[in-house]
């Protein structure tokens, strides 16, 4: 089962996306998502330009050795870049076994450990009221575990509110990244307040989670989860930048709100600190972000043994195609914790024709062979690539911040 072809489509239905299709001289195609929001065109090139050539006439049974050649023979190892590009050709090589084998891809990681992949929605607003609302209109919609983020009073640029009426989409369209400032006090003074109201209307029940978004330092992030155990949140995500794992050991000695971190990972080095010190509740590395399904199984692996479990990025800058591979993922794996689902535009529904349903706030990958996901390329070259950013984050004397 030779690879004969493997080409990148690059496009742009209300957001940029790249795929990675691979054909086998047998007539398989297989689909990995490149996309790394910011810098699509950097992972689009070093796979036209480095990967495909190399591809060419391999085996596309040999997923393992494949990840190995890609992985240690560029020399140059990890980086988000390089690693995104693996994750494509890895998924893209599972895609086409599962269509070999006439299999779903869950169905060759040791078949389901559950019914359903429990997933959580986004919800935000410009005041506490609008953020009660939008986070019950949510679980309206059937979702039982919902991101609850709102704009701090006087901070118009908090991370994660959505412009009115529209879906939350970060990267912006144009010449250059859009600014944005930000307060720490304000916002450790105001999240408290924001889950009091959450639980006083909406009962104890639904879960919640919250998004800090890098934006503290430890001892911050420890009083923030402090103030927030009342609440009971599934999660704090992202605390602080994770850069620095020793920070964390701060922060789980001062509070027992579980933490979540792991979005911009890239592998198991990022993480294994946190993982084995158990300095960590949830692991959030992607599929497309940490080298694909072949080492975000290991990492699951390794979590399992400290009692850490899965809950990855599923932001709408992961494409459809990483969607499904998550699900397929999150069905097998045994320390599945939960999966995120924030959705796509319709221009994207459309572009990327999938197998993967939504019931009463759980998925379900399906049981079409491989991942159960196709590309529609005529439609996808109606949307061409266009260059956008995501947001800098300042403080309020000017400083460059975590976004
Ligand atoms: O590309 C960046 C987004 O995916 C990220 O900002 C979304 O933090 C995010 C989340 O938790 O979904
Ligand atoms: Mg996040």
């Amino acid at each position: 089962m030779k690879i004969a072809d493997a080409k990148v489509i690059v496009c742009s239905p209300g957001r940029n996306f790249v795929t990675l299709k691979i054909v086998t001289e047998d007539g398989l195609t297989g689909l990995g998502d490149a996309t790394l929001n910011g810098r699509e065109m950097a992972v689009a090139s070093y796979l036209s330009e480095h990967i495909v050539p190399l591809l060419i006439g391999r085996d596309a049974r040999r997923i393992e050795d494949t990840w190995h050649y890609l992985y240690k023979g560029v020399y140059w190892r990890k980086g988000a870049v390089t690693m995104t590009a693996i994750a494509a050709v890895d998924v893209a090589l599972w895609d086409i076994a599962g269509k070999a084998a006439n299999k779903p891809v869950y169905q060759l990681f040791g078949g389901a450990s559950r019914e359903e992949v429990l997933v959580y929605s986004h919800a935000s607003g410009a005041t506490i009221d609008h953020t009660v609302t939008a986070v019950a209109d949510r679980a309206k919609a059937g979702y039982r575990a919902i991101r609850a983020q709102c704009a701090v009073p006087g901070h118009a640029h908090s991370y994660g509110v959505s412009k009115a009426g529209r879906a939350y989409e970060p990267a912006e369209r144009g010449a250059m990244p859009a600014e944005t400032t930000w307060s720490t006090e304000p916002y450790l003074q105001f999240a408290p307040m924001l889950f009091d109201r959450l639980r006083r209307e909406l009962g104890s029940e639904i879960q919640l989670l919250h998004d800090v978004h890098h934006r503290l330092r430890p001892i911050e992030a420890a009083r923030l989860g402090k103030s927030l155990e009342p609440y009971h949140l599934f999660w704090m995500e992202d605390p602080v930048p994770a850069e620095l794992q020793e920070g964390f050991r701060t922060i789980r000695q001062h509070t027992t709100t579980p933490v979540a971190v792991g979005e911009v990972f890239d592998s198991i080095y990022d993480a294994y600190r946190l993982i084995q010190e158990q300095l960590i509740d949830y692991i959030r590395a992607s599929v497309v972000h940490a080298g694909g399904l072949t080492h975000l199984r290991k990492i699951a692996a390794v979590a399992d043994l400290y009692h850490v479990r899965t809950g990855c990025h599923g932001a709408s800058d992961l494409s459809p195609v990483t969607m499904a591979a998550a699900l397929h993922f999150g069905l097998s794996v045994h320390n599945f914790g939960i999966q995120e689902h924030m959705g796509h535009t319709p221009e994207t529904e459309q572009v990327f024709p999938h197998g993967y349903t939504f019931r009463d706030g759980a998925m379900h990958p399906g049981d079409r062979p491989g991942l159960g996901v196709t590309i529609d390329e005529t439609l996808a070259a109606a949307y061409p690539y266009q260059r956008a950013y995501l947001p800098v984050a300042r403080l309020e004397d000017g400083t460059v911040h975590s976004w």
